[in-house]
């Protein structure tokens, strides 16, 4: 499934700015929807390296309007990407239905209970460190080992708290404390990530990766995204958040139908 982002932010590192208005906003994630979106991520505070936090009062004058906007409009689930409860539930109240939590209930001690009284659906996502300081020297030993060991044990504490199964969703954290050669080996070695039992989420569009890959600006990494989006599916990752929606669908229509033919016995192959 593709989720589609929309960042209600000034600074976003590829689309700050661009839907700070409400209405721009709305009408972005309308665009994502038409283009296929199977879910959204709307998100008011940026989580890029170097970013510093947003205040509760800012985050939701951002985002709640948009959030409720967009609820009335379309079909498909609402995410809201934060890490304070307060906002979270404001979110929740406009018709988003999944929070992801980028701190993986690290941020606020308040999240856990909110998530288990409502039911929401919930994103832990693993990540070294915080925005302001994550990238400054990201170490492992074996990060998709201890990404894995990670995310286990942050969803056995939601569970203890009263968080059932079937709301959670895992994600390795592309780009958040973590160089290349950690972000290659998480992707490369994804499906390991899926024997911890939950559904996959992943997010690495245009991120700084790709672009050391390829040696090119933010505006320029469409292409680098389709090829480790096609990558992460085949690894089993379930839900690709994406800023290009349109573009990535193409790639996976493509890389579904010649999956399904792999799985297919070989009899009917020649059939
Ligand atoms: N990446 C970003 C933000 N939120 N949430 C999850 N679960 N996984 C991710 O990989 C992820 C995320 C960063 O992307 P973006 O929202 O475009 O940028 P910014 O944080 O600068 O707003």
């Amino acid at each position: 499934m593709l989720m589609g982002v929309v960042n209600v932010t000034p600074d976003s590192f590829f689309d700050g700015g661009r839907f700070l208005d409400p209405q721009a906003a709305v009408a972005h994630a309308l665009r994502l929807v038409e283009e296929g979106a199977d879910l959204l991520d709307i998100g008011a505070e940026s989580t890029r390296p170097g970013a510093t936090s947003v205040d509760e009062a800012e985050e939701s004058r951002r985002l709640i309007p948009v959030v409720t906007a967009v609820a009335k409009a379309v079909a498909v689930p609402i995410s809201v990407d934060t890490s304070k409860a307060g906002v979270a539930k404001a979110a929740l109240d406009a018709g988003a239905i999944i929070v992801n939590d980028v701190t993986a209930l690290r941020g606020d001690p308040a999240m856990v209970e909110l998530v288990a009284e409502t039911g929401a659906g919930l994103v832990l996502m693993h990540m070294q460190g915080t925005p302001r300081t994550m990238q400054e020297a990201p170490h492992y030993h074996d990060v998709v080992e201890e990404v894995g060991v990670f995310l286990a044990e942050r969803a056995r504490w939601a569970m203890e708290r009263g968080v059932t199964k079937s709301q959670i969703l895992l994600d390795p954290g592309v780009g958040f404390g973590k160089v290349l050669v950690h972000n290659l080996d998480l992707l490369a070695r994804l499906r390991i990530l899926t024997n911890l039992g939950f559904p996959l989420l992943v997010g690495l569009s245009r991120k700084g990766f790709i672009g050391q890959l390829i040696d090119r600006p933010v505006q320029d990494r469409a292409w680098g995204t389709a090829a480790a989006v096609a990558l992460a599916v085949e690894q089993g990752a379930n839900i690709l958040r994406v800023h290009d929606v349109a573009a990535m669908r193409d790639p996976l229509l493509v890389l579904q139908a010649i999956s399904r033919r792999i799985a297919s016995p070989l009899r009917e192959q020649h059939a």
